[in-house]
């Protein structure tokens, strides 16, 4: 069974690591119970389960090659469909096994999320997830403090996308990685939540550690856009592309 699960671990890999991908294995059981039961997912606690985070290289490496050969569907984000593009191709190159993938943007009826996506980042030792509590003399008083993961060589230049579930696989053996507490200091917490919080828009939170890889220029542009407006910038860039053409 642990070959198993690691051929499996390494079939995803394969797949998603060249398109600017990372996964990351955990338990149900870990997320579980680092959470009240209304957010539970319901699974028995040594189900295997996968984080599926994007880093910088996702944009050119699985983006911009899905925009060249997809046709878009205008209602939906362009990333949300490349992203369930490529988990949906990965669900079939696994033939028979029963997966199921949960999506960072999914609401419940109840109009909560689906999973917390921070939480099972934490959980599975892909970026430390740090809140309020993490800083010992808070300066914000009333305020609602939001928190943040940092991947250690990511910094903030990253998202969560996805959750793979195998409910057939059982993982009692499997060993837990824990996060990279990469902001140790209580004054840099503070720096972080607080840029996170208040600043967020310069995108200055990203950078509270020295990454190995961040957005592009474009990538960037691409993200402030508000999403309505995304498609549109799309296809500017397409014209521009054909003008330069000619
Ligand atoms: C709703 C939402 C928002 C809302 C509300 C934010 C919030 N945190 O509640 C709004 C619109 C404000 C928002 C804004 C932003 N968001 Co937002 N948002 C979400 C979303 C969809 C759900 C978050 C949520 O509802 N949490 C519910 C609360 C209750 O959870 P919680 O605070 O973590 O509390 C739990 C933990 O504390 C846990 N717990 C308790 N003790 C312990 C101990 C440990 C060790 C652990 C691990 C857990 C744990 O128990 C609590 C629940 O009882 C997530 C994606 C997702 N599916 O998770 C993205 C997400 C959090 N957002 C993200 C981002 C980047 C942003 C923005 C910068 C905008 C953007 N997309 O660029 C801004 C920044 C915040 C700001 N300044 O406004 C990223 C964060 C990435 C990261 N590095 O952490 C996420 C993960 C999306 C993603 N796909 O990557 N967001």
């Amino acid at each position: 069974m642990e070959r198993c699960v690691v051929a499996l671990e390494e079939k995803i890999r394969d797949y998603l690591g060249n398109l600017g991908f990372e996964i990351y294995p955990f338990k149900v059981g870990w997320y579980n119970e680092a959470l009240p039961p209304a957010f539970h997912l319901p699974y028995p606690d040594n189900t295997l389960a996968f984080v599926v985070v994007s880093i910088p290289a996702m944009f050119d490496k699985a983006f911009k090659p899905f925009l060249r050969n997809q046709v878009l569907k205008k209602i939906r984000d362009p990333i949300d469909q490349c992203i369930s593009y490529h988990l949906t191709l990965v669900k079939q190159s696994l033939d028979n096994q029963q997966l199921d993938i949960m999506y960072d943007y999914e609401m419940l009826p109840n109009r909560k999320p689906r999973f917390l996506a921070q939480t099972a980042a934490h959980v599975a030792g892909a970026a430390y997830y740090y809140q309020r509590k993490d800083v010992q003399q808070d300066p914000w008083g009333e305020k609602k403090i939001y928190g943040v993961c940092i991947h250690p060589r990511y910094g903030g230049w990253f998202a969560i996308r996805a959750l793979l579930l195998f409910p057939e696989v059982e993982v009692p053996f499997l060993l837990r990685n824990s996060p990279i507490d990469c902001v140790t200091t209580e004054e840099k917490r503070i720096t972080l939540l607080e840029k996170f919080n208040f600043h967020w828009k310069d995108w200055s939170y990203r950078d509270i550690i020295e990454v190995k890889d961040k957005y592009s220029e474009e990538q960037k542009m691409y993200f402030a856009t508000p999403p309505a407006e995304r498609l549109k910038l799309l296809n500017l860039q397409e014209d521009l592309q054909k003008n330069a053409n000619y």
